[in-house]
């Protein structure tokens, strides 16, 4: 089997404020990618709540600018899942930079929805852990242990 040995994952998906409007032509385009969306959010940071959500970026030069873009507006976050769901909706994400997205994966989400290193349209977390965390931050009644493991997920 192809899939043997990957795992089903959830990750943390969220549409930024500056392409929340286009959430009903990327919601299809994250389904036809194969990901099953399980909870959706439409949520709308504090500077404070995205100060917490990007805690570990604190003391970087782009920190301001990323906590006032990110409390902008509201943010539709969703928890996706699929196998290797991290891994995969990074590729389909692109690179941070949404110019460099454009050179190197320009069917990705930031290359066609971007526009910048700050502006770059789409979130997706970036390891188990995180996705574990953010998935707790913005949905904080939802489960907290993997939703399948071993054989049980190659009945989803
Ligand atoms: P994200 O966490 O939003 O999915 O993005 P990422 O992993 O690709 O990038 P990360 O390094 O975690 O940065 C978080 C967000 O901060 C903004 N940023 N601006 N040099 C800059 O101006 C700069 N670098 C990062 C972006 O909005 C980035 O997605
Ligand atoms: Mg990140």
């Amino acid at each position: 089997h192809d899939n043997a040995g990957s795992c089903l994952e959830r990750t943390l998906v969220m549409i930024k404020p500056n392409m929340i409007s286009k959430s009903d032509q990327i919601i299809p385009e994250i389904e036809q990618a194969g990901f099953v969306i399980l909870q959706q959010r439409r949520v709308r940071f504090t500077p404070e709540q995205a100060s917490d959500f990007y805690a570990e970026h604190y003391g970087k030069m782009f920190f301001p600018s990323l906590i006032a873009f990110m409390s902008s507006g509201p943010t539709l976050a969703m928890v996706v899942a699929k196998r290797n769901a991290i891994n995969g909706f990074r590729q389909i994400l692109g690179p941070t930079n949404s110019e460099q997205a454009r050179e190197v994966n320009p069917k990705s989400f930031r290359a066609r929805y971007g526009t910048d290193t700050l502006k770059n349209a789409m979130h997706g977390s970036e390891s188990q852990h995180a996705a574990e965390r953010e998935i707790r931050f913005i949905f904080p009644d939802s489960i907290t242990e993997p939703i399948l493991s071993g054989d049980e997920s190659t009945q989803y």
